[in-house]
């Protein structure tokens, strides 16, 4: 910003992460009260997010009453994938904005239905930097991270591996056709964040949904 000196900014930045922390530390107690498991899907674009939300929640149908917040610069393209399943699904369109933040989704939380047992899915604006520091009020974030994208991500990102709870390897029907290592991914996410769990799956063949779905009956 010009005219603004490094110590102004970084009072800002402080300011700014500030207000979110104490919002989203609002939405968390609002969630654990409603008795919904709430996530944040973290990723770069194109990784497969809705793909794999839309799989998961025709997986879930009459078992978990599910609900979406789906982040994007701009077009409500993912919220109608995801109400072309049946679920509800709120869009918000962040504009210049790179990442969700705790008042956007405090707003679109108040306009989907909670319910005891439920689960929130926020699929967070795909930039693999700034949503790292926001924290939304969600109970975990899961990275997902495709095949094409390379093994090394976890180290050029750390943040993000950082404070995921879950790293999830999608599009693995591609390995035949990439040189990615995902010996070396795993190790190179386990450096940034030693208690990282990892699932591999393929969101459009179903290999290894099976898994996703138990980790998020105990989640
Ligand atoms: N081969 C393969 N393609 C996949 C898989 N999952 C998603 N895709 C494809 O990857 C592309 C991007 O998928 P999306 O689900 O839109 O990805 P996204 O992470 O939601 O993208 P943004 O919301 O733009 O960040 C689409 O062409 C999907 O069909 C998978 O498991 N295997
Ligand atoms: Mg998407």
């Amino acid at each position: 910003m010009p005219g603004l000196g490094q110590r102004q900014l970084i009072a800002i930045e402080m300011d700014v992460l500030d207000k979110n922390n104490k919002l989203a530390a609002h939405n968390r107690e609002h969630f654990e009260a409603a008795g919904q498991l709430v996530l944040n899907l973290v990723s770069s674009p194109g990784s497969g997010k809705t793909t794999l939300l839309c799989e998961t929640l025709r997986r879930l149908e009459g078992k978990r009453p599910c609900a979406v917040i789906e982040g994007d610069q701009q077009t409500s393209a993912d919220a109608d994938r995801i109400r072309a399943t049946g679920v509800p699904a709120i869009q918000i369109n962040t504009g210049k904005g790179c990442h969700l933040d705790a008042k956007m989704v405090h707003d679109a939380c108040h306009q989907l239905p909670a319910q005891d047992g439920g689960i929130l899915f926020i699929e967070n604006v795909g930039n693999l930097v700034c949503p790292a520091s926001f924290d939304l009020g969600e109970k975990y974030k899961v990275a997902i991270l495709s095949v094409t994208e390379g093994e090394e991500k976890p180290l050029k990102y750390p943040d993000m591996f950082a404070a995921a709870q879950l790293m999830l390897i999608n599009k693995t029907d591609l390995l035949p056709h990439v040189s990615f290592d995902v010996e070396r991914c795993i190790e190179n996410a386990k450096r940034v964040n030693p208690y990282i769990q990892v699932i591999q799956l393929s969101a459009t063949t179903g290999d290894g949904m099976d898994a996703w779905l138990n980790w998020l009956a105990t989640a």
